[in-house]
């Protein structure tokens, strides 16, 4: 270890030198591992609520390990609904005296897809973001419609514009034609004319019941079979997708869905002056240092689920950071007790 980093593991340093992405990158990863075994243990037992609360509970106790002064800025709601995890929670391990950690913001859906989960379905996952204070936008709890492809779709994409005209864009792209394109869509009669657009232009379509973040991961990593994301989904989980896009050079395209005088107003509180405001990824995770982490829960498009067997259970991850330019996928082996005689696998 160079004298450099030996004085980084100091932690009356760590606020004079701080890197969140090499500091932290390790420790989110943990914790995502452990929200993904907690509620992957609820697999197929048709309970939500239950696969959810078991994430949510293991990734606040894994955030206590952590020497950080992390603030929730994205999490399982106002502090009066949620008990853990609330929006302005500060979570970490508390700092002896005189010692202060890094400030980090957060932004957690500690089960995206618990239905997914609850059923035995593909794709949910364990997921954070963390950045530097105010690195990733305060996003109220609402709708936001949404645009998401892969890195040769860069700043090529308009909200505004026919869903044909984004299509033959990405199609251009991509160097393929408009019927080779395979369009994740969430399955709700809100997308009708929206799913009639697409078809009528040809590209493919791929209906899923939940999880438009896994799906706009997918959609930024090439080989996954999936090119685009269109449609409403959850303006958290837009935040969290921003984060990940940000990281994998994605594009985003996206606006709140602002259609009632009580949200509006919830907005406005936020400090979010125009309500119609067209964002792009970077808007939306602005951070100069960003973390992004999911773990597969169910295997899916991009990540393989939690799988137990006798004396532990293997995870996948994905972990990622942005001024770093790194992309893990990180496969690992959980032993909760000593390796009996069939040992260790390599996959
Ligand atoms: C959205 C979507 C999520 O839930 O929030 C959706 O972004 C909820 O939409 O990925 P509805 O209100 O139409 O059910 C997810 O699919 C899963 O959290």
């Amino acid at each position: 270890m160079g004298a450099s980093e030996e004085t980084m593991s100091s932690p009356k340093q760590v606020t004079h030198t701080v890197n969140i992405e090499r500091d932290l990158l390790g420790d989110f990863v943990h914790v995502v591992e452990e929200a993904a075994i907690a509620s992957a243990r609820t697999m197929g037992q048709g309970n939500a609520g239950a696969s959810d609360q078991a994430a949510v509970q293991a990734m606040r106790q894994a955030f206590e390990a952590i020497q950080m002064a992390g603030n929730i800025v994205i999490g399982e709601g106002e502090r009066d609904k949620a008990p853990m995890l609330y929006i302005g929670e500060p979570v970490g391990a508390s700092a002896p005296d005189g010692v202060h950690f890094p400030r980090v913001d957060i932004a957690v859906d500690p089960l995206e897809g618990t239905n997914l989960c609850a059923t035995g379905a593909p794709n949910s996952i364990c997921v954070l973001a963390a950045a530097e204070p105010n690195g990733l936008l305060h996003a109220p709890d609402c709708y936001m419609e949404k645009i998401i492809a892969g890195p040769a779709c860069r700043d090529a994409l308009d909200i505004e514009a026919p869903v044909k005209y984004n299509l033959r864009t990405m199609a251009r792209c991509l160097d393929r034609k408009i019927t080779d394109l395979v369009i994740m869509v969430l399955d709700r009669p809100r997308h009708a004319d929206l799913i009639e657009e697409i078809r009528a232009t040809g590209a493919r379509i791929r209906l899923i019941s939940d999880g438009d973040l896994s799906g706009g991961i997918a959609a930024a990593v090439r080989g996954s079979a999936v090119h685009g994301v269109f449609g409403t989904g959850g303006a958290p989980e837009g935040v969290l997708t921003a984060a990940a896009l940000r990281c994998l050079s994605g594009e985003m395209v996206a606006r709140l869905v602002v259609n009632t005088k009580e949200l509006e107003e919830r907005v406005e509180r936020m400090g979010i002056k125009d309500p119609k405001r067209i964002y792009t990824a970077k808007d939306l995770a602005p951070g100069e240092q960003i973390i992004f982490a999911a773990c597969g829960v169910t295997g899916g498009a991009l990540l393989q689920g939690v799988r137990f067997f006798g004396q532990g259970c293997r995870t996948h991850t994905l972990a990622m950071t942005y001024a770093t330019r790194q992309v893990r996928f990180v496969d690992t082996v959980h032993m909760f007790r000593e390796p009996g005689p069939r040992g260790v696998r390599l996959y």
